[in-house]
């Protein structure tokens, strides 16, 4: 399957003209501030115009009758390892594509493509190195697919464990992966992530052996944030826990499609 290359506009917010290290929060307590007052409100119209986008999104994909999966982490968490497995037992059975978002490069489509779905790699460097995945955006890309030929669409997004989970795309469901080299602190955080995610990966436990890492510190830190969101463990690497995973894929997609 050929490889297509979106580069990806510049995010709405960042040519509101403002610097990109604010939250892109949306929380009621910002809007009360007095200093600063304008670039809350341009964060809000910008994240209000997101979500319009994402629910025309939302629509389509309904109307289509495809599941589209949402997956988050910090960079190197092992998202793209995580899909290569997951799309080698997927493909075979159900109409997969993938849309991969990057700053630069298109290292993970060309590596997700070896499954046989048809990817599309979001590069956001030529716009401003974008640090996540627009609504816009994905419907943009979404112009490469042929949406009557698929049955799941995953996103994976762009490396980050704070801006992705701020915007919707108008996927149907949002999953989290955690390593286990990242420490058991960080689903208290960055909360917001674990809070909009439907799911949880804790990925590369076939490393644990090695570290000091505390498991089930941190699957109690991830339902201190989002009580009873199901986590699971997983190695890419070895494949341990990709059973649960993918079951729970196709659990959710049957929800949706009745398929
Ligand atoms: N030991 C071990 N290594 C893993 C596992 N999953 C991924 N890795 C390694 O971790 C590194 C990063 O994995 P990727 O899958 O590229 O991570 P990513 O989240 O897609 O990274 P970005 O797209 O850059 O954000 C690679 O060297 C992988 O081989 C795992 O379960 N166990
Ligand atoms: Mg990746």
């Amino acid at each position: 399957m050929p490889i297509e290359l979106f580069l990806c506009p510049k995010a709405r917010h960042h040519k509101e003209g403002h610097p990109h290290h604010h939250p892109h929060t949306k929380g009621p307590s910002t809007a009360t501030r007095t200093s600063g007052g304008r670039e809350i409100r341009v964060v809000r119209r910008v994240l209000d115009v997101n979500d319009r986008m994402a629910a025309r999104n939302r629509e389509l994909f309904a109307e289509k009758n495809v599941f589209v999966l949402n997956l988050m982490s910090s960079p190197g968490s092992g998202k793209t390892t995580t899909l290569e497995r997951t799309l080698e037992r997927l493909v075979p059975e159900i109409r997969c594509g993938v849309i991969v978002g990057d700053i630069c490069t298109t290292a993970d489509a060309d590596r997700l493509a070896v499954s046989g779905a048809p990817v599309v790699q979001v590069n956001t460097d030529e716009f401003g190195g974008d640090c996540h995945l627009a609504a816009h955006v994905i419907e943009n890309a979404l112009e490469n697919f042929d949406l009557e030929a698929l049955d799941l669409l995953i996103v994976e997004n762009v490396g980050n464990l704070v801006c992705p989970a701020e915007f919707d795309i108008g996927e149907d469901r949002r999953v989290v992966v955690l390593s286990v080299t990242e420490g058991e602190d960080k689903p208290l955080k960055y909360p917001l992530m674990f809070r909009e995610c439907d799911a949880a990966l804790l990925n590369k436990v076939d490393l644990l052996p090695h570290l000091d890492f505390d498991a089930d510190l941190a699957e109690a830190n991830i339902w201190q944030i989002h009580p009873d969101m199901p986590v699971f463990r997983t190695s890419a690497k070895t494949g341990e826990g990709l059973d649960a995973w993918i079951g729970w894929i196709r659990d959710r997609m049957r929800e949706k499609t009745g398929a």
